[in-house]
């Protein structure tokens, strides 16, 4: 990681300097200005172990008036809430998040399933959040989940299971920028911190 962070600095350093060479417009070089700063501290956060990751709450959630329920859990166990949002899924961004699914029978059972009404998409933060989420969701089957996780307290069922929690560190920044735009992400310290993490846990 962080060589690959040297490497994108460097090659945003190039990028500036030729901007600057070839007289481009002030205006245009304060833009990309703006843009490599945002990338150093995205990726200066990356160094560290705090992660993000992507729960939606499924239209099983939704209708079933779990949302309160769910939400509490993240919040009980320390973690962060960096954005949320309701939204209705589309077509296009269900192929995406479910890519490595559309060859499977139940594929279009899956797409309606999701769409049946509106999810709640969470950007949820912590140290070593991804896989904090994906142990609190349980495993796929509702019916095989351990009693005490989400799926295992909520769900009897293989599709219709509460949560998507994003299953990877490296999926979880790909699907964070898959549900929110930048600026719907909040990067705030809780009051509670200090309170949530010992001393030098938070890296
Ligand atoms: P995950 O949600 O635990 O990461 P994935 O294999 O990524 O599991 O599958 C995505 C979603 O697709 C599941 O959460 C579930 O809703 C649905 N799904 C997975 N396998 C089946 C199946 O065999 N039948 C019906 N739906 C399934
Ligand atoms: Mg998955």
């Amino acid at each position: 990681m962080t060589l690959g962070y040297g490497v994108m600095v460097t090659l945003q350093i190039l990028v500036l300097s030729f901007l600057v060479r070839v007289r481009v417009p002030q205006q245009k070089i304060a833009k990309s200005l703006k843009s490599t700063w945002r990338f150093l501290v995205t990726n200066l956060k990356q160094l560290r172990n705090m992660e993000t990751t992507l729960v939606l709450l499924k239209p099983s959630c939704v209708q079933r008036q779990l949302i309160g329920e769910v939400v509490n859990r993240f919040e009980r166990r320390g973690l962060r809430i960096s954005g949320m949002k309701m939204m209705q899924l589309s077509d296009e961004i269900l192929r995406e998040h479910y890519s490595h699914l559309v060859d499977k029978p139940f594929f279009p059972g899956l797409c309606a399933s999701m769409q049946a009404s509106p999810v709640v998409a969470m950007a949820i933060s912590g140290v070593e959040a991804v896989q904090v989420v994906r142990t609190m969701a349980g495993v796929t089957n509702g019916r095989q989940a351990a009693p005490g996780t989400i799926r295992g307290d909520y769900s009897v069922s293989n599709q219709q299971n509460i949560v998507h929690a994003s299953d990877s560190v490296e999926n979880a920044a790909i699907e964070v920028k898959r549900f929110f735009k930048p600026e719907e992400i909040f990067d705030y310290q809780s009051g509670a911190f200090a309170y949530i993490y010992g001393n030098g846990e938070c890296k």
